[in-house]
Parts: structure tokens; C-alpha cells; sequence
């Protein structure tokens, strides 16, 4: 049977014309590496992707050579079977211009750079965990996210994801930091990311590549962006 929508063209063209708006503004200046969803953000209940493998963290090991040190830039390595820093892969630490959030290019500098993975027999774990500020004992929107490197407790070096209290996204801890030494807790949850030019395999999955954005997907419905996500990529 037939089925007719209930509005003409012009409402139709207008519809498509908002869609467009909406994906051109997806990244939008609030929206930037280390922010989290709030209520009514256009990303808001937008879908989410698996990656084929399960990234992983890593460093570039510079300063001092087998010590995880603040001059060790540090990335979300996307297959963690390469081994190096390779195009698309997420600086979660600025690299000389490049802002923390930034993915890798082609003709970047480190690529191609030898990572270190963290939770190895030489170097320590890393997790993302939260500092749970509110104190209620659930992870919520004013509890900032680490990669917290001896993971239960945050100490100098480890990464802030989000902001806190004025030390933004990106930035090292500091022995003398108000956060340095405060105890942290597991963030439940996993990375995906949003298909941003919607691209897809022969087995019907999306691909991740330039300008998809990395999100933590910390709680039910997964593969959906809801309140309280993390955005892990600009
Ligand atoms: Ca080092
Ligand atoms: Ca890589
Ligand atoms: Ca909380
Ligand atoms: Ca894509």
C-alpha cells in the first residue's frame, strides 16, 4: 500500500536543509577535545562505532628514554597491532603546534615514531578514570577524566582528558596541582567513534578515518552519544 508523508516539498527541502546544518556544526567550538556531552548538544543521541580492534594507550618515548616523563607525548594508538604513531591515530597530548585531540596527518612530524605501550613489564598501566568531584560515588558531568597512570590514585605526569579547575584537556599533572594525589575511580565504558563521513566497508561497518571523531562511551545505551560521554578527538 501506498504511504504518503503527511508534508509537501517545501517542508521536505527544509528538513534536509536542518540536516545539513546540524552535521556542518557537528564540531563546534564547545564541542572540542575533552568536553562532554550535555543536554540538547547536536551530537546528542548520535550513533557511535566499535573499531575493529579495541585502541589502545600509548606514548612516544622522548625526555628520558625508558621513563614515562611530561616530555613523552602521549596518543590513543586506533590499531594497536602498528606499533607506531600512523595517520589517524589521536594525540591525547599537544605535540609542538598540534593540540591535544588532534588526529595524526600524513606529513606530521611523529609520524611514524615508535610507541610504547603502557602495562608492559617496563611501564605502567594506564586507564581512564575519573576524579569524582561530586562525591556522590557515580561518575557524572562535574567529575573530570584522566588517564590516570597509576591507576586509583592521580599523580604527576598523568593526562587530564577534561578539564579541572582551570587546567585544561590535554595538560600534564604537576607535583603542586590541587588534583595531584586525590583518589580516583574506574570509568565504566569503552571508545568508539562517530562516522563523521559516514563511510562504510564491504561488511557494512564504519570505517574510521580523517575528521571521525573519538568518543568515550561511558554508559548505557553504548554506540548512542548520551549526557556525560567524553569527546576524545577536535
Ligand atoms: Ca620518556
Ligand atoms: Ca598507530
Ligand atoms: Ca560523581
Ligand atoms: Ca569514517
Amino acid at each position: 500500500m501506498m504511504r504518503y508523508l503527511p508534508f509537501g516539498r517545501p517542508v521536505l527541502l527544509m528538513l534536509v536543509l536542518t540536516l545539513v546544518a546540524v552535521s556542518a556544526s557537528w564540531a563546534s567550538d564547545d564541542m572540542q577535545y575533552g568536553s562532554k556531552v550535555m543536554w540538547n548538544d547536536l551530537d546528542e543521541s548520535g550513533a557511535l562505532s566499535p573499531f575493529y580492534m579495541g585502541p589502545e594507550f600509548a606514548f612516544w618515548d622522548g625526555g628520558i628514554v625508558g621513563v614515562f616523563d611530561r616530555d613523552d607525548v602521549v596518543y590513543v594508538n586506533i590499531d594497536p597491532s602498528d606499533d607506531v604513531v600512523s595517520e589517524n591515530d589521536v594525540r591525547l597530548t599537544p605535540f609542538g603546534e598540534l593540540p591535544a585531540g588532534s588526529q595524526v596527518a600524513k606529513a606530521d612530524n611523529d609520524i611514524g615514531k615508535q610507541l610504547t605501550k603502557f602495562g608492559t613489564s617496563t611501564t605502567p598501566r594506564a586507564e581512564l578514570r575519573f576524579l569524582d568531584a561530586g562525591g556522590d560515588r557515580a561518575y557524572n558531568l562535574e567529575d573530570p577524566i584522566y588517564l590516570n597512570v597509576v591507576p586509583g590514585e592521580i599523580n604527576s605526569n598523568d593526562v587530564r582528558i577534561t578539564s579541572y579547575k582551570g587546567f585544561p584537556a590535554g595538560s600534564r599533572v604537576n607535583d603542586t596541582d590541587p588534583d595531584n594525589g586525590l583518589k580516583t575511580s574506574t570509568l565504566p565504558g569503552m571508545l568508539s567513534f562517530f562516522n563523521t563521513n559516514g563511510n562504510i566497508n564491504n561488511g557494512g561497518y564504519a570505517i574510521y578515518d580523517r575528521g571521525d571523531i573519538v568518543y568515550m562511551d561511558t554508559q548505557y545505551p553504548f554506540y548512542v552519544v548520551t549526557i556525560n560521554d567524553a569527546r576524545m578527538s577536535i
